[in-house]
């Protein structure tokens, strides 16, 4: 099958691009001006010239505010005030723009003619405000009432022959009081068909963590960040996606630490940075560099790179270069590894990673000359068929040099939406353990089922199948987000009922069940008014802190409704006979919270600690080298390296983010860190490979991939630029390239989609 660009499509005014596609690579520091100039602009399109920065200085505050709906990175732990960034700006913004959509908008437009706007145009029509249900006839969504709305949720879910004819999506931005209730009633119901964003996203990291060291959460937190001697970044592009660790890098690189960034690309936070509080530089232009060391595998390279820094650990000769004490106390399986370094040779380390071993060395000889080091990763190494294997080995490495439990060290996860960790802590799992299902039942009652429900790339199966026929969303853009979009999009079809709980107007509303509902909900920035007066919501950041985000703002519209709201009326409507006390949680969050406080580990006391200034830490027992393994150490692993090197005129391409969107939220087509303006629908090369098939910079091109089961994809008319990408490697940007995802290429040891590992050819468009 063949798909045309999608941001070709004819686009409602407001959308056209600033000017024609250009790119030259930047140079100058990442923050700093650029970014300044950049919200400046970006607030005035969005007509949020004065809410906006009265917004941003109530978040991420200790006492009140609101968490930022950005990213997962933590709040800074000593209060700074000032610690805000670029992209959780936009992200605010976008949130609280004066536009809406309410019913006027849907009797203007039927869903035929959205279909042909781009995702911009859509989500820039403005914030939803009443419920809407998809009316056939008239091919429109036409309002309902709530309890209109519910009933029909309601009376679909009591209506079906088996509970597992439901699947349950949660995108990571639901507050953890919201997803405690929702997993509860998918659990009432009798399904655990509970996939979210993190099956596309972190998988890999918990399966892997928990394999190795018995928690699936990372183990370190900022201060760790404040005090180690050497970060190790890998696969993150920070400088767009987690803002505020460029904060941490700068200060890290005054303290003299080591900064080695690992990834394909070079990007904007392995160079230099102005950190936008720093007055002072921001005055005189003075850039801090954000990084020491770059290295350049090849995409899939990782888990032979750090095999290759281990093998150097264990070829020193400095005798304190392995912490003996530790591996022995603490750790099982490592004399195999050790035995798996030395048989694996430096020509296959080589060629598997790309690096050569001189650098490799270079790599080792930083790491092992740090007392303490703190390796962090993100997409780059999770969405691969290895993944957890890398992160293993990630953690073996740690090992090697007891690089847990104590300050400054420890493997560190870069989670993605603000709350995707909390969404499992407080039950998102559709693995969930026995122990959890146990102490649910106990504190609210109820009979969960016990078998594994379905996660993203198997629910998208069974809806095609017509297995399953009710998709709930709360959140997200499943349409676009997920894999193999044409797929994806006959999956939804296929249902009987489609239910999207947004905040704005996405694809997912347009590629729709039979009845669909539009189920319009409160932001995080807005007040939270129930019964019992003003509620606040939880949250728990990439680094296990759990704190209250108070919203602020007047409601974009008074017919919205909060997420636990939401949930507890489609609850009630589907559980007639429901031991649960829907409307008295509604009424109070706190009482929610008394019953996680029950049903969750480590939430022990959870509303007094909840209010504390900064909130509370959630035990980590790994950190506290209490390893809830087989053996009860932590675990080495002797995983044989993947091949991961294309041939045949194969290109790996990883897909990834621009620097102006959120997921498949698109601010602009520009890419600043990346030096490209107006243009999405691109594929970045390496030059040889360019010239190897007659492709000039800025040719178009068709793009192939091609699946494991023989089949193939192709998206017709991308440009071509050529950029700093190690031969054999490309990339390009999601949710578009999503085409190219054959819904069967996830991983076996995460089952997550190989999004960062498509198997492609590239020929000049035809
Ligand atoms: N502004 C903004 N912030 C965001 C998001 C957003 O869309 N916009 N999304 C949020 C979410 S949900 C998430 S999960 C995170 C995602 O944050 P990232 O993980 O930074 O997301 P990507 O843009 O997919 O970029 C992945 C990086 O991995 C690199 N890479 C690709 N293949 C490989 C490889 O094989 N090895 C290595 N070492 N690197 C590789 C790419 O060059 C790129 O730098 O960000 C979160 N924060
Ligand atoms: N090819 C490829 N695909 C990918 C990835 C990749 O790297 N490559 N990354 C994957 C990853 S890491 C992730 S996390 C997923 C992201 O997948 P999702 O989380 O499903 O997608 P988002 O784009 O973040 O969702 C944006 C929508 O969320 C809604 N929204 C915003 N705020 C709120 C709120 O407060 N409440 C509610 N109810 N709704 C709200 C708005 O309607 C908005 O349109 O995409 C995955 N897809
Ligand atoms: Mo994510």
């Amino acid at each position: 099958m063949s798909v045309e660009p999608a941001n070709r499509k004819p686009a409602p005014a407001g959308n056209e691009p600033d000017g024609p596609p250009s790119f030259s690579p930047y140079d100058r520091p990442a923050a700093g001006w650029g970014a300044g100039l950049s919200v400046g602009k970006f607030l005035a399109k969005q007509g949020a010239l004065v809410d906006g920065p009265r917004a941003i200085m109530k978040m991420n505050h200790e006492d009140g505010g609101f968490d930022c709906p950005g990213c997962a990175w933590p709040d800074d732990l000593k209060g700074l005030h000032l610690d805000i960034c670029e992209n959780g700006i936009k992200h605010v913004t976008w949130e609280m723009t004066h536009k809406r959509v309410g019913a006027e908008f849907f009797a203007a437009h039927t869903v035929t003619e959205l279909s042909g706007w781009s995702d911009h145009a859509l989500e820039e029509q403005g914030r939803l405000t009443a419920p809407m249900r998809y009316d056939a006839a008239a091919d429109r969504y036409v309002p309902i009432s709530w309890a209109d709305a519910f009933e029909l949720v309601g009376r679909t879910l009591r209506e079906l022959d088996d509970p597992n004819r439901a699947a349950f999506y949660t995108s990571g931005r639901l507050g953890n009081e919201a997803t405690f209730l929702y997993q509860l009633m998918a659990r009432e119901l009798g399904t655990n068909n509970l996939p979210d964003c993190s099956n596309m996203c972190h998988e890999a990291s918990g399966r892997a963590m928990t394999a190795s060291l018995g928690t699936g959460k990372g183990t370190v937190d900022l201060k760790d960040w404040e005090t180690t001697d050497a970060l190790f970044v890998m696969g993150v592009n920070a400088a767009s996606n987690a803002p505020r660790m460029l904060t941490a890098l700068v200060e890290a690189y005054k303290r003299g630490a080591q900064i080695v960034h690992v990834n394909p690309l070079v990007e904007a936070a392995s160079r230099k940075a102005i950190i936008p509080h720093e007055f002072a530089a921001m005055a005189t232009f003075h850039a801090t560099p954000t990084g020491t060391m770059n290295l350049q595998p090849r995409i899939g390279g990782d888990m032979a790179l750090i095999r290759g820094i281990a093998k150097a650990v264990f070829d020193s000769p400095d005798p304190k270069a392995l912490d003996i004490e530790f591996i022995e106390r603490h750790t099982h399986g490592f004399d195999d590894y050790r035995a798996l370094c030395e048989a694996t040779p430096w020509d296959e380390i080589e060629h598997q990673s790309g690096v050569t071993r001189g650098d490799i060395r270079r790599a080792a000889d930083v790491y092992r000359r740090a007392d303490r080091s703190i390796i962090s990763w993100c997409l780059g190494v999770t969405q691969h068929d290895h993944g957890v294997d890398t992160i293993r080995e990630i953690v073996n490495l740690l090992l090697l040099r007891g690089n847990l439990g104590r300050e400054g060290a420890g493997p560190c996860p870069i989670r993605g939406h603000s709350n995707v960790q909390g969404n499992r802590t407080c039950g998102i799992d559709h693995r969930p353990s026995d122990a959890f299902l146990d102490r649910l039942a106990d504190a609210c009652g109820i009979d969960p089922p016990r078998e594994q429900g379905l996660d993203t790339v198997r629910a998208i199966e069974a809806m095609h199948r017509g297995d399953v026929t009710v998709f709930v969303a709360m959140g997200g853009n499943f349409a676009l987000a997920a894999p193999d979009t044409p797929y994806t999009f006959e999956a939804l079809r296929n249902c009987a009922l489609t239910v999207q709980v947004s905040t704005k107007l996405n694809r997912s509303h347009l590629v729709h069940g039979r009845d669909a509902l539009i189920l319009p909900c409160l932001g995080r920035t807005e007040k939270d008014e129930q019964r019992r007066g003003l509620q606040s919501t939880s949250v728990e950041d990439s680094m296990s802190m759990v704190h209250l985000s108070v919203g602020m703002k007047r409601p974009a519209s008074p017919h919205l409704l909060s997420e636990p709201a939401i949930v507890a009326g489609m609850a009630r409507a589907a559980l007639p006979d429901s031991v649960t006390p829907w409307e008295d949680y509604v009424a109070d969050y706190d009482r929610i919270r008394d019953t996680m406080a029950r049903a969750l580990d480590g939430f022990e006391d959870f509303n007094r600690r909840v209010r504390l200034p900064l909130g509370f830490r959630i035990k980590q027992p790994a950190r506290e080298l209490i390893f809830d393994t087989p053996t009860g150490r932590a675990e080495f692993s002797s995983a044989p390296l993947p091949d991961v090197v294309p041939t045949g005129g194969i290109l790996t391409l990883g897909t990834m983010r621009s620097h102006d969107q959120w997921n498949t939220t698109i601010y602009s087509d520009n890419d600043r860190y990346r030096g490209v303006k107006n243009l999405r629908t691109l594929i970045f090369m390496n030059a040889d490979d360019m010239r190897e098939r007659g492709i000039g910079t800025f040719d178009l091109v068709d793009i192939t991939s091609h699946a494991r089961d023989g089949s193939t994809r192709t998206l017709r008319g991308y440009t071509a630029i050529a950029y700093d990408v190690p031969r054999g490697s490309s990339a390009g940007y999601m949710p578009e390239m999503n085409v190219l995802c054959a819904i069967g290429d996830y991983s076996v040891q995460s089952d997550q989609p190989l999004m960062k590992n498509i198997k492609v050819t590239v020929e000049r468009a035809g």
